[in-house]
């Protein structure tokens, strides 16, 4: 089994888990019980809809031999797309490419930067991180660990300093030294959201300010167990500040993966990549045909 098979155990036996003995047909029966499944699992009443009409349809309209897995992977794997493979980061010119990361507190973001690095450096990219998440005291030590573990420089000032002048800072460091990717830890309060999205606002003008040719993607970190919320976050901070991708966090260990196709149908961002664990390596790309496979291969 792969890994992201494995980690998404929970998810594949909440929905698909001893529906499917050998030959079995998709009858009434099963229809319903899909459905109460997937709602359970986060997929909410509007995408759950879709995928219980798209299966009635396929049933009534295609008489076909395909097993049950078959036709569930035909009529899920759509609405995946359009899915989007990971980050693109620009090659050479107008260096550094900007990922500002951003979500709520408690989502995984800082966790995330940590393995996002380990990734991209392992697709030969230099990387320098900036703690402009100024507003928790242990956040840049937080941050800290995470570039040790990956022998990569964080760029700091002292708590309660301002984000804007930390990103400024890292800019200039980063394009002095010729980095590839700057990725920008930043802070999540949940208590004043206005303060938050002004505070991303501004860093992002002081980013098109400092050099207008460097490209910046603002990557939104969800946490995959907060069912409901985790789409109302994807609403509000793209409204806000505009989103170009979403990291999915926290999916190993829960049965609510269904929130994949919610998100993918209700927010129209890409998702960039599942997280699936807490360790370094436990970042995976988002691929439609990997997780589909992986929720419903080997149910038990
Ligand atoms: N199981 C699991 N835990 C995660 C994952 N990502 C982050 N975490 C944990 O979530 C908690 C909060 O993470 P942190 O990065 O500090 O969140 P931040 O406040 O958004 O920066 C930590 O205990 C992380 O280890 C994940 O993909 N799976
Ligand atoms: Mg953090």
């Amino acid at each position: 089994m792969t890994t992201l098979a494995e980690r998404l155990k929970s998810t594949r036996n909440g929905i698909f888990g001893a529906l499917f003995k050998k030959n079995i047909s998709i009858d009434n029966n099963i229809i319903n019980e899909l459905e109460d499944r997937f709602l359970l699992a986060d997929t909410g009443v509007k995408t759950t809809d879709l995928i219980i009409n798209a299966l009635i349809n396929e049933i009534k309209n295609n008489r076909d031999s395909s097993s049950p897995e078959e036709k569930l992977k035909k009529i899920l794997l759509p609405l995946l797309i359009p899915e989007v493979s990971a980050v693109k980061i620009t090659e050479d010119v107008n260096k550094p490419h900007l990922i500002l990361i951003v979500g709520v507190n408690g989502v995984g973001k800082t966790t995330t930067i940590g393995k996002l690095t380990k990734y991209l450096k392992s697709k030969n990219k230099s990387i320098l991180l900036a703690a402009a998440d100024t507003f928790r005291a242990a956040a840049a030590d937080q941050l800290q660990v995470w570039g040790e573990r990956n022998n990569v420089n964080v760029i700091s000032r002292d708590s309660g300093s301002d984000p804007g002048a930390v990103i400024y800072d890292a800019l200039q460091i980063a394009q002095a030294q010729n980095v590839d990717v700057l990725i920008a830890d930043t802070a999540g309060r949940l208590h004043n959201k206005k303060n938050l999205m002004e505070e991303i606002k501004k860093i992002n003008k002081i980013s098109s300010k400092f050099d207008k040719k460097i490209k910046q993607e603002t990557i939104l970190i969800l946490d995959a167990t907060t069912g409901q919320n985790a789409i109302a976050q994807a609403n509000e901070f793209n409204q806000a500040i505009g989103i170009n991708g979403i990291i999915l966090t926290k999916l190993d260990g829960t049965a609510k993966g269904g929130i994949v196709f919610n998100l993918t149908c209700e927010s129209k961002i890409p998702i960039h990549f599942l997280g699936i664990g807490e360790d370094i390596d436990d970042l995976c790309p988002f691929n439609a045909e990997d997780f589909i496979g992986a929720i419903l291969n080997n149910n038990s």
